[in-house]
């Protein structure tokens, strides 16, 4: 599958659809999700055009994709729930369920989680 370079997040890096900010850098972009499933819910995206996860490995830069976990690690520092924990996770294909073909992980916290799949 090719990049689709209008999927809703390569339009809010383009800032043509507003989105609530968090984070930005040369390498990656952080804001609210619209649709949260727990009390802190960002989403951290590459600014490269990357659909997933494996895309994301296996074509960024090291450069890129060392500033886009630092900048991952940077928004929960920031976010303030490194001390009580937080969880990733990044939706990749179908069966995950992925909407957005723009690779992205969800950053979620400010509760307790609970199990990984219910
Ligand atoms: O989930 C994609 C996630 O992106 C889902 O939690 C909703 C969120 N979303 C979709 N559109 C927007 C906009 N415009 N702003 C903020 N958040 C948005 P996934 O299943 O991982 O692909």
């Amino acid at each position: 599958m090719e990049y689709d370079q209008n999927n809703i997040f390569a339009r809010i890096l383009r800032k043509e659809i507003p989105a609530r900010s968090v984070y930005e850098d040369e390498f990656a972009f952080g804001f609210h999700d619209l649709s949260p499933l727990a009390p802190i819910h960002i989403l951290i995206i590459p600014k490269g055009p990357y659909l997933s996860i494996a895309d994301f490995s296996a074509q960024a830069t090291a450069e890129e994709i060392t500033g886009f976990w630092r900048a991952v690690s940077h928004v929960a520092k920031q976010q303030g729930i490194t001390r009580d924990g937080f969880r990733i996770v990044s939706n990749s294909g179908p069966n995950a369920g992925q909407e957005v073909p723009h690779f992205h992980v969800h950053l979620l916290g400010g509760t307790s989680l609970g199990p990984i799949l219910e």
